[in-house]
């Protein structure tokens, strides 16, 4: 046996191995420690296998999924249930054995000639109540380094834990390689076993597909979190810095690609994390972790103006993966908004070679992603390790609205704000396979990854009132607003501002008008941000035009609820809530 296998002594874990050893077949099984040399290894068989390659920086590598394997793929994402369930939603699910039994055979041999790696990881920080163990098998070198840049080593965590059978598993394969890229990806199936607590995702490298410890592991929490009694979320979590020396911890749900990374960055704050979230009560507080301790962020439009300290670790050296994005013969990475000019003689592209000339495909795909630990971040929060997490003050929601949410509103109680998270709406984007820019119900978004009925999913926020004793105020954002001109309200730094208001509001700081839909800002309290935060003068014109209650188009908004919500089974919390919406819009 092997040697770390068998100083592990863990019997589910070697039982586990065999299995799949003997289903893959794979040439070689290698399993990941700890260390440093082991984290080596993983990077060094992603560059000789072909998935990573080395840029002119030191400690850059890029890796190309392929053409079709540049999102998520939510056709072939199915969740495997003994008996149908009605998750109100569209999550798709698919009989348990039946799926189980095509996986199988999907396994079957799948990894012939090629290298198995096991890899141990930990959910949350280490020696935390919050820590969730994992086991990750993969045969991508480029998806195990990837987790290592993203996810707290595990391999001690499992030696100690306290229930030796306690782990999620997931079972991974980017099946036939060609040119380092998935071939198959006809037949890419991502397979939610919730029941075994596993999850099999093959033939795809694209890391929202591929790596178990994030969506996956996810999809997972958010099933288990409902048993235990605590939170499994989307959501960043960031220090927002008020008054000086005064920080407030805020969590925030966006849809993918709306803002979420960007919120978590803004200048002047600290970063604990920028995509999941654990929160569970103690003492009647709520205090939450992020799961992970690396960031998978979109690279389009991170440039030295809106995004610094991303910029800064994209330009300098360090681990850092790209992926999807042009590669001139130098080895210099470029991507689409980063303001630098590609080079004229253009470069390869996972497209294959790309030039200027081809006006119709980007420098870099929409999706196009970096990986980058937290730690390389100047503004990490100094809590990002903290086993006990951070007191959680605030939630915001946000989503793509072109047409109807102002900026920024706090919500007139925490279970308003909870049908606030139930009900954002957001257009669709590049993160997930199909078409973009249309309009979607998206609750607490979430709706990609919910293994839950959303009745059970809104009962648990809402029973947070009585377990806590103070709940956290609650927040909606919106970036995206247009005028009737069709051009944006506001300008992508102001988010600031919003997020600074918010802040203030937790503690008293401002005053705030009570509309239908929520508390806004004062004009005079804006004024004073803006010239603080952004040195901006704020016009009562830009103020009018961002905060004047779009009636009409918030009655149709509330009506689309109202029609989706008839059609569930949902608390009569939730319902009185939802009706009192609509009765204060239409008085
Ligand atoms: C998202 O799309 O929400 C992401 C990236 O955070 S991934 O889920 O990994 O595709
Ligand atoms: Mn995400």
């Amino acid at each position: 046996m092997d040697e770390k296998l068998a100083r592990l002594n863990n019997a589910r874990v070697n039982e586990i191995v065999e299995k799949y050893v003997a289903l893959c077949e794979p040439a070689k099984v290698t399993v990941i420690d700890d260390s440093a040399e082991d984290a080596a290894i993983l990077r060094s068989r992603a560059l000789e296998g072909g998935e990573e390659h080395l840029l002119a920086m030191k400690g850059h590598t890029y890796h190309f999924d392929g053409p079709q394997d540049q999102a998520r793929d939510k056709a072939h994402t199915k969740l495997l249930v003994s008996k149908p369930v009605n998750f109100g939603f569209e999550t798709q699910t698919l009989d348990r054995q039946t799926g189980l039994d095509e996986i199988e055979g999907l396994l079957k041999g799948i990894m012939r000639g090629k290298e198995l790696f096991v890899r141990f990881c930990c959910l949350g920080p280490t020696n935390s109540p919050f820590s969730l163990l994992a086991l990750q098998l993969t045969d991508s070198a480029y998806v195990a380094h990837s987790e290592d840049l993203l996810y707290r080593r595990g391999y001690e965590a499992f030696k100690a834990a306290k229930d030796p059978n306690d782990f999620f598993v997931f079972v991974h394969s980017a099946g036939e390689l060609e040119n380092g890229v998935t071939k198959n990806v006809d037949k890419r199936r991502i397979y939610v076993d919730l029941e075994g607590g596993r999850v099999f995702s093959i033939n795809n490298q694209y890391g929202g597909n591929s790596v178990g410890l994030k969506k996956l592991a996810f999809r997972l929490a958010i099933a288990r979190a409902h048993r235990e009694g605590w939170l499994a979320e989307h959501m960043f979590l960031m220090g927002v810095h008020g008054k000086p020396g005064r920080v407030t911890y805020f969590s925030g749900a966006y849809p993918s690609a709306c803002g979420k990374t960007s919120t978590a960055m803004i200048p002047g704050q600290s970063i604990v994390g920028d995509d999941i979230i654990y929160a569970k009560v103690f003492d009647r507080e709520l205090r939450a972790v992020n799961v992970e301790r690396g960031i998978f962020g979109i690279i389009e439009n991170v440039n030295a103006v809106d995004d610094p300290e991303i910029f800064n670790v994209l330009t300098h050296e360090g681990e850092c993966i790209f992926s999807n994005v042009l590669i001139s013969k130098d080895g210099v990475p470029y991507w689409t908004g980063s303001e630098v000019e590609p080079p004229a003689e253009g470069g390869k592209h996972y497209m294959g070679t790309w030039t200027p000339d081809m006006k119709d495909v980007p420098v870099s795909h929409k999706n196009a992603r970096y990986t980058i630990t937290l730690e390389s971040l100047v503004n990490r929060d100094p809590a990002l390790h903290d086993p006990k997490g951070v007191r959680l003050d605030a939630m915001v929601y946000g989503g793509r609205d072109s047409d109807t949410s102002v900026p920024v509103c706090e919500s007139l109680s925490w279970a308003h704000g909870v049908l606030l998270g139930a009900c954002i709406e957001s257009e669709t984007t590049a993160a997930t396979l199909g078409q973009e820019g249309v309009r979607k119900h998206n609750p607490y978004a979430n709706l990609d990854f919910m293994t839950l009925p959303l009745s059970k999913y809104v009962a648990d926020h809402l029973a947070m009132a009585d377990r806590l004793d103070k709940t956290p105020k609650v927040f909606v954002t919106n970036y995206f607003l247009k005028n009737k001109a069709g051009k944006f309200c506001n300008h992508k730094l102001d988010k600031k501002v919003w997020i600074l208001w918010a802040e203030g509001r937790v503690h008293g700081d401002y005053d705030a008008i009570e509309t239908p839909v929520g508390y806004i800002p004062k004009y005079e309290d804006l004024v004073p941000l803006f010239k603080s935060a952004l040195h901006k003068d704020y016009s009562r014109e830009d103020y009018d035009e961002q905060f004047t209650v779009r009636i009409e188009a918030y009655r149709a908004k509330w009506q689309r609820m109202a029609d989706i919500f008839a059609k569930l089974d949902m608390p009569a919390q939730f319902k009185a809530e939802l009706d009192a919406q609509i009765a204060r819009l239409n008085s």
